[in-house]
């Protein structure tokens, strides 16, 4: 069996974090908008979910956020003077474009790119493409800076591609990892890559009533063409529209897997037994599927709960651990459904964990949206930019500059205070040094 581990990247949460309500369909944004935020609590939580990814011994890698405050795209929308002038000017014309340039939505990282580890590419290299998130404006604006980290992370250009973002438009939209599901026997072995998408631009009548959809098909097949990938061993699904209008907005709400495990909710794809058949045909009978019926709980539960948003991760003794977030354990029938699910020896989950990822979660966020999977081999990894990988020692380096630089304490109006746009880029310049990514931010050029 080939070497490889699957190594989470997590977004560092930027200091930047606030709830603005900006992602329409994603109900605990809409819920949430407007209420005061702790972006030094939600990076430490961001942080001990790292610590504690670790513990369990698994590899874990560090994404940096975004220059936030980003003053240049108010600048390019036509706002001039001083920073003072501009943030002011931006929110008199629309507060929502203020609110865009601060937000620190590249933390789930599940959205920075697709990712297709070596031994599933026909090229066997690992291909990675940046996603475009045309759906949301404050998301589009994490595409540059997500690729320029992307390239300087993985930049032996014999063992990775990084690939451009998609077209940036409508036909392409494109929200990366948080709609791609890959199994394999073992994390080394070729793989079945699932692509989950919302609509179909061939076939636009199956679509949604209430809420957008965000992934199209023409991008997911896009990106397996990038990739290489064996149409064998590649398989499309889509979303049920009424999950989506039921706040499922990325499928990563509603179904996860590792390696032959597949957990998801039997309301979340629109034809769940053709999808089971096509992953079976190469998978054979090694795919475990947990499905949760509406009889277990609701899809409502599902997306208030974030159960389908847990981790599950194959420890060092080779059983598999769920990571849940809190929210799981709070609500009885999710939390009976896990206790089942442990219980049962058809499939290898031998226990769960909870994290406080509370900050995150009141977004939408929870611990699978907060990581981007990347499956390496020993090579690989050893290309890897060290200065990324999870240490104590970077553990320590980070704590204290969050405790140095971040607000314990943002609302809606510190948006208009240009020093403490001032004092956040002095923190990502700082950054830079810690992670070793000089001339990352375009402040920096
Ligand atoms: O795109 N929330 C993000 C949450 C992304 C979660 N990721 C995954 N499911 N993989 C989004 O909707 C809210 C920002 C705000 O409202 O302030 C936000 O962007």
């Amino acid at each position: 069996m080939a070497t490889a581990q699957e190594v989470n990247f997590d977004g560092l949460i930027g200091p930047t974090h606030n709830y603005a309500g900006l992602s329409h369909g994603n109900v605990a944004s809409a819920s949430n908008a407007g209420g005061a935020s702790n972006p030094k609590a939600a990076a430490l939580q961001g942080l001990a979910k790292m610590r504690f990814m670790t513990s369990l011994g698994l590899t874990q890698g560090v994404l940096p956020p975004q220059q936030r405050p980003d003053l240049r795209v108010l600048r390019d929308l036509g706002f001039s003077g001083s920073d003072e002038g501009v943030l002011r000017a931006a929110a008199d014309a629309d507060p929502t474009l203020l609110n865009a340039v601060w937000s620190a939505s590249s933390m789930w990282a599940a959205n920075a790119a697709t990712v297709s580890p070596s031994p599933d590419t026909a090229d066997g290299r690992v291909h990675m493409t940046p996603a475009n998130l045309t759906s949301n404006f404050h998301r589009s604006l994490e595409t540059e800076t997500a690729t320029r980290a992307l390239r300087m992370i993985f930049a032996d250009q014999d063992r990775f591609a990084v690939h451009d973002p998609l077209p940036g438009q409508a036909r392409f939209s494109d929200e990366g990892a948080a709609n791609h599901v890959r199994f394999a026997p073992a994390h080394g072995e070729p793989g079945v890559e699932l692509f989950v998408y919302g609509v179909d631009g061939h076939d636009p009548t199956i679509t949604t009533r209430r809420f957008p959809t965000r992934q199209t098909r023409a991008a997911c097949e896009a990106i397996a063409r990038l990739h290489g990938l064996d149409p064998e061993r590649t398989v499309f699904a889509r979303q049920h529209p009424d999950a989506i209008d039921a706040g499922v907005f990325h499928n990563d709400v509603i179904a996860t897997a590792n390696e032959t495990v597949f957990l998801y909710h039997e309301q979340a794809f629109a034809t769940p037994r053709s999808m089971i058949t096509d992953l079976a045909g190469p998978l054979g009978a090694r795919l475990r599927c947990v499905e949760a019926h509406n009889a277990d709980f609701s899809i409502r539960d599902a997306v208030t709960s974030y159960l389908f948003n847990s981790q599950i991760v194959t420890v060092p003794d080779g059983s598999m651990v769920l990571v849940a977030p809190l929210e799981v354990r709070e609500n009885d029938a999710v939390a009976a459904f896990v206790d089942r699910t442990i219980a049962d020896d058809a499939n290898p989950i031998a226990r769960a964990e909870y994290l406080d990822v509370r900050e995150s979660m009141r977004n939408g966020g929870g611990p699978a949206c907060l990581r981007l999977r990347v499956v390496l081999t020993e090579a690989e990894r050893a290309a890897v930019n060290p200065a990324v990988l999870f240490t104590p020692r970077l553990d320590r380096a980070l704590v204290a500059w969050v405790e140095k630089h971040y607000p314990d304490r943002l609302s809606t109006k510190d948006l208009l205070d240009p020093a403490l746009a001032r004092r956040c880029l002095d923190a990502l310049d700082e950054l830079t040094g810690i992670l070793k990514l000089p001339g990352l931010y375009p402040f920096q050029g």
